[in-house]
Formats: C-alpha cells, structure tokens, sequence
C-alpha cells in the first residue's frame, strides 16, 4: 500500500519497544462515571512498526456506510486480525501488557490507516457500548501527530482534545462509550500518515478495568 508518513528523527532506526508496566500512567476523569487514561510515548520506534504493519497488516477493502439515501466510503483503511496467533510480535507484547495491566482479555485487535489529514472519524461512540456497559477501548497511536477530540453525546464542547501519535497510548473507559462521542477530525494541513493500533475487549473487564 503507497503511504507517506514523516518519521520521527527519534525513531529512526530504533526497533519497536514498550514499556510493559505503562508506568507513568495518568487517568483523566470526563464525569464520575467515564474516563481516560493516557500515557504518552509508550511506544519506542513505532516508525518501523508503522512500516511494517503498511506492508502487512491483514486490510480490508475500504469499507462503505449507508448515509441516509447514499453510500459513503468510510475515510480510513482498516485491518483485523481474525487469530491473534499472526499479530507481529510486538503487537501481541502490547496486547498482553494492557490485558494484564486491565486485567481484561483484548482478544479483538485492529489497525486504523489514515493516509493522509483527509482520513478522519466521525464523531461516534464505539458500538461495544451495545454488548458491554463499561467497556475499555485501547488505542495505539503511531506516525504523524493528529488531533483526537472527545466531547458529550449528542454535541456541545469538546473536553478533550490532544495531539496523538508517535507511540502515545490512550484507553478509553467506564461509561465513555455511552456518554461520550470521539473524533480524529479532517486535517487541512499536509500531514503524513497515522495508525491506530486498537485492542477491544469480547469478554467482561477484569478487575484492573
Ligand atoms: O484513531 C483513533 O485514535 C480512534 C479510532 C476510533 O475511534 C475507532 O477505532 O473507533
């Protein structure tokens, strides 16, 4: 797949690292019952899993959306990994690390590829808030910085709104996914590419959750 990404001068060169006990954590509270945890840099290197994963993650074909009378394509390319026995390596290190650190089997992974400031995501909540009422949500951000927006459901202002890439870990939970709506806006600017890595639970969330 043709994509084109700024590495950071940091990583270059670096193999993909993290820290497995996300030390260094900090969880910022939306309401009394939704949150976010956020841990800056935790992955080291991430350029070359970002390359890596461009040349061999399991995409699908660019999805469609019915919107009222139209079908849209969903701005984003995606993948899943239907056996967790084929994610890289250092996927599957991650994966473990936020299980144990959650408490939670993730045992659904996927990558979301924004090749460029016209991929985005909508505002939405995620659709596990249908099967589980406080569930976590890991996103894995990699390559070029963009913004990520929460705000009430429904509309009104945005609460939180940070530049993620470049290794930074976010999770997502209590009530968020029913409460609140996220976004990885359009960008105008030239921008290269960004990667969400995301690791979702189908099982309940363990204690650490
Ligand atoms: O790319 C991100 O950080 C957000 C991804 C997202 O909202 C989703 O997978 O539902």
């Amino acid at each position: 797949m043709a994509v084109t990404w700024q590495p950071s001068l940091l990583d270059l060169g670096e193999p993909t690292a993290i820290d497995p006990m996300l030390a260094g954590r900090r969880r910022i509270a939306l309401d009394a019952t939704s949150w976010l945890d956020l841990l800056p840099s935790w992955v080291h290197g991430g350029d070359a899993l970002l390359e890596e994963l461009t040349a061999g993650a399991p995409w699908l074909p660019q999805r469609t959306r019915q919107m009222w009378d139209s079908e849209v394509t969903e701005p984003r390319i995606v993948a899943q990994w239907p056996d967790l026995a084929t994610l890289p390596p250092i996927v599957e290190q991650m994966r473990v690390a936020v299980s144990v650190a959650y408490g939670t089997d993730f045992d659904r992974v996927a990558v979301n590829l924004y090749r460029d400031g016209r991929d985005s995501v909508a505002w939405h909540g995620d659709r596990v808030r249908h099967t589980h009422v406080s569930p976590l949500v890991v996103t894995v951000s990699l390559g070029a910085r963009r913004p990520f927006r929460v705000r009430p459901l429904g509309g009104g202002a945005t609460v939180f709104d940070q530049s993620l890439g470049a290794g930074d870990l976010l999770v997502m939970g209590g009530r968020m996914q029913h409460d609140w709506q996220h976004a990885v806006p359009k960008v105008s600017r030239a921008t290269g590419a960004r990667m969400s890595l995301t690791f979702r639970h189908s099982g309940p969330v363990g204690a650490g959750g």
